[in-house]
């Protein structure tokens, strides 16, 4: 894809170079304010500035605890302008994990939003040294002395910032796996990491022009959102339309119909809910020319309806944090339903078996990626680096069947289990219960019982009008064991208002299996 990495010593060009191209053009636009590049780089810069003020040093981690506004985009440039590292944090993350962020990082300064400065609670805090702790979009009092409103922090300083010394490979921004197991792990991303992703996943598939507003609702702290309302908007000299707050559906149908945007970035269980909302076929969704889903496999009957309101093929991928961006995707015109895609072209893919061989075409195999995006490695977590980057590829723990070229996702390799002696993948039984008329979303998890057995349990939310009783759980059972073998059975069914979700949306399966 003819990707020259000395050509991308230090990310903040993605923005900067607006200045030279089309300075008056919107770059940013939503419901927090609007700013045209020559604003949004002027305020980038005195975000850079204030770093280098408050005495932050080369390669300094700063902890991102913000909602989608053009702040985030002013501070993440700012500070990777100046050389300092912005680390982007899930804002449903809980006390405890906030704590193990801010020691992780050894950070000195954070930013968090105003509306949630109650997470930086003592529990937060606890042994935590930060210099400052710098409230976005928000005035009012502040909790003690180390609080510091943004206005204040970034006053007085110069619009315009000289650019950092950094190299193509110098770190540019963390991001954290929610990880199956164990503690988040700070994944390490470089300077040119960002440009890949455009020259790779985006001008192959999405051909963003200065025309588009691209409009994610998956959050900028999540991979996907990131590239989707950073990296590719502003590569392009295009508008990224920032929607902070919940993402329910009625307010992403609202901001579609006021902002417009052509490019329009979910998930499958954000498709669900938008096909499923009230009067949704009486909303004006016209200006999207191109839908586009990842992380999970979209059930054919979403991608029926989404069609049936939009007329738009959605365009599905798969991606992951340490790569950064999407690296299988299907197009529009060339695609299989309930496939995470093609290759897309600068990502190498080989799916391997347990003993590091490559498997014969259909085949199922474990796949492994590479490709100039790919983390190096996770932060102070040795261990496991070399379990995922093995090389300059990178072992994904999916398993997958490729074919024609289309690669249809299988689980993950971790997660067979025995039950009463025989393998059974969770995700297996899963999509079969998926398929019972009575529900609405389902998840299966492998479950240890007190005797150390293994078994699955099934959470289940059931669609109206349904009983979460005994008779719907032998009907649910039954209906797996007709279709899989009979003892794939989920053994527990447990009955849930509504299913646990990431803040990017997916099931919280970490959440189900405290349960
Ligand atoms: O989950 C995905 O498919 C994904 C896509 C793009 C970037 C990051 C992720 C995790």
């Amino acid at each position: 894809i003819g990707f020259i990495k000395e050509d991308h010593p230090n990310a903040s060009a993605i923005l900067f170079d607006n200045l030279d191209r089309n300075p008056d053009a919107i770059a940013a636009t939503g419901p927090a304010g609007t700013l045209t590049y020559t604003q949004l780089c002027a305020s980038a810069s005195r975000w850079g500035n204030a770093f280098v003020a408050a005495g932050l040093k080369r390669g300094d981690r700063i902890p991102f605890f913000l909602d989608d506004t053009p702040v985030f985009v002013a501070a993440f440039f700012g500070a990777v302008r100046a050389g300092f590292v912005p680390v982007l944090l899930n804002t449903l993350t809980t006390p405890d994990l906030l704590n193990f962020f801010l020691s992780d990082t050894d950070a000195r300064i954070a930013l968090c939003e105003a509306d949630l400065v109650d997470k930086f609670s003592d529990e937060a805090l606890a042994g935590i040294a930060l210099d400052y702790i710098v409230i976005a979009n928000g005035e009012g009092a502040t909790p003690d002395e180390r609080f510091v409103h943004a206005s204040e922090f970034v006053s007085g300083q110069s619009d315009t910032l000289a650019v950092a010394d950094t190299g193509p490979d110098d770190m540019c921004f963390w991001m954290y796996s929610s990880g199956s197991t164990g503690r988040p792990k700070g994944i390490v991303h470089l300077q040119h990491d960002m440009a890949y992703t455009v020259q790779s996943y985006a001008r192959h598939f999405l051909d963003v022009t200065p025309g588009d507003i691209c409009f994610s609702v998956p959050k900028l702290f999540f991979a996907y959102g990131f590239g989707n309302g950073i990296t590719f908007p502003f590569a392009a000299g295009a508008t990224s339309l920032l929607m902070p707050g919940r993402p329910e559906p009625d307010r992403i149908l609202a901001t579609i119909e006021d902002y417009r945007p052509t490019i329009f970035f979910g998930l499958p269980t954000l498709y669900t809910a938008l096909c499923r909302a009230d009067d949704v076929d009486h909303r004006d969704l016209g200006s999207i020319r191109l839908s586009v889903s990842a992380a999970e496999t979209l059930s054919e009957d979403i991608f029926n309806a989404w069609k049936g309101l939009t007329g738009l093929d959605v365009m599905e991928g798969l991606g992951s944090t340490e790569v950064l961006h999407i690296y299988l995707s299907n197009l529009p015109e060339k695609k299989r339903i309930g496939s995470a895609g093609k290759r897309v072209p600068g990502y190498e893919i080989l799916l391997k078996d347990k003993d590091d061989r490559e498997v014969a075409p259909g085949e199922e195999g474990v796949m492994w990626v590479r490709g100039h995006s790919t983390a190096p490695c996770y932060w102070n977590r040795p261990d496991k680096t070399a379990e995922t980057m093995r090389g300059d590829w990178l072992y994904t723990g999916d398993r997958f069947i490729e074919k024609d070229g289309f690669y249809f996702f299988q689980g993950r390799a971790d997660d067979l289990i025995k039950v009463s002696g025989q393998w059974v993948w969770p995700l297996e039984v899963e999509r079969c219960l998926a398929e019972h008329p009575h529900i609405h979303e389902c998840a299966v998890l492998a479950h240890q019982m007190d005797d150390r057995r293994m078994t699955l349990k099934a959470f289940v939310r059931l669609r109206d009008g349904f009983t979460p009783d005994a008779a719907t759980t032998k009907l649910l059972q039954d209906h797996v064991k007709q279709r899989l073998l009979p003892y794939k059975y989920p053994r527990i069914v447990t009955y849930l208002p509504e299913l646990p979700k990431t803040g990017t949306g997916k099931l919280d399966r970490q959440a189900l299996a405290r349960l």
